[in-house]
């Protein structure tokens, strides 16, 4: 037994040496955290952002995605120059688990997750990649994967601070009368649009950061209940820069997009439909702002910003944004004779 211990010695040595050479001067590959979206608590206020939207790493570290929003987002890794599809598409091939690994060489996406979902992508090559949400176009931001002989600028600690501060500014954001509560108060000298006949459906503001840009929306109807009179017309606008809504009364279609039938378009390109009973199925379609234009594109088209209804009869309305009545987006017009 004695006679074997030099050989345990020189073992013990050599792993000794093994740790030094290859543990000590190189850090572990760290994984890095990250949230999906903010929101309000009453889900009103939604913050379609990357928290935060800008990461420097190691090639070979991962980032792991929270989501905490009851809207639903996409963590999703573009090809350079790849053409964006829509977020049922999302990328062609790509098999989603849990995780994913992208270099840079083929398309790597998420589903549309909510809250309490996680996604970890593995970056195992040196590269800057932007990253987007499918579901968001102004949901931007990018990972920049450093080789091992670069120092990293910031920990995580960092990233967590910086997230918690734009997630604060994004909810917090009082232009245009929006504040987080979500509970429609505004001054009056705010308002830039008579309050008679009109419901604002949606504001909306795009952010930036160096990282990328970020969208803060408040999905709900300003006045969710309007009392007007039979024969008169009620206006909903809406002046969020990215997120559609609709005003849908009855049935909800199985394609929100395209308005229903008994919908017409005024000459000023507003649509507009006509109410008789509470049992008419009166759909407004997609109503959204233009696309932002860009040098080299053809001009976007105008957007659709105004639904009219003209009530005819007295009665009680309740309609709902068919995209957005799970996060509370609701309202009624009560029509008096
Ligand atoms: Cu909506």
């Amino acid at each position: 037994m004695i006679a074997r211990n030099p050989i345990r010695c020189s073992a013990f040595l050599r792993l000794i040496l093994l740790l030094g050479v290859f543990i000590v001067p190189q850090a572990v590959q760290a994984q890095w955290h990250a949230t999906v979206g903010a929101q309000s608590k009453d889900k009103g206020h939604q913050a379609l952002a990357f928290l935060p939207n800008e990461i420097w790493i190691h090639a070979d570290d991962s980032i792991t995605w929270e989501f905490v929003t009851d809207e639903i987002h996409t963590v999703s890794f573009l090809k350079s120059g790849q053409t964006r599809l829509p977020r049922r598409v999302g990328c062609p091939g790509f098999t989603l688990g849990g995780s994913a690994t992208f270099d840079g060489s083929t398309c790597v996406t998420t589903d549309a997750l909510v809250k309490e979902q996680t996604f970890t992508v593995f970056f195992p090559t040196a590269g800057n990649f932007k990253l987007v949400c499918l579901i968001h176009a102004n949901m931007t931001g990018v990972v920049h994967v450093l080789p091992l002989s670069e120092p990293l600028p910031h920990d995580q600690d960092f990233y967590d601070d910086q997230a918690a501060q734009q997630r604060h500014d994004l909810l917090s954001d009082t232009d245009k009368g929006t504040d987080h509560d979500g509970d429609h108060e505004r001054d009056d000298s705010d308002r830039t649009r008579s309050p008679e006949n009109q419901v604002n459906a949606g504001v909306g503001e795009i952010v930036a950061t160096p990282g990328g840009s970020s969208t803060v929306s408040v999905l709900r109807f300003e006045e969710p209940t309007k009392v007007i009179h039979a024969g008169e017309t009620l206006e909903w606008s809406n002046s969020d820069p990215v997120t559609a809504h609709t005003i849908t009364f009855g049935v909800e279609p199985a394609n929100p997009v395209p308005p229903s039938a008994n919908v017409t378009v005024d000459a000023d390109g507003a649509r507009h439909s006509v109410i008789n009973s509470p049992a008419d199925n009166v759909h407004s379609g997609f109503i959204i702002a233009s696309t932002q234009d860009r040098v080299g594109l053809a001009q976007s088209p105008l957007g659709v910003t105004r639904f009219r209804v003209t009530f005819t009869h007295p009665g009680v309305f309740p309609y709902i944004c068919a995209l957005h009545d799970d996060l509370g987006m609701k309202g009624e017009v009560i029509v008096l004779p």
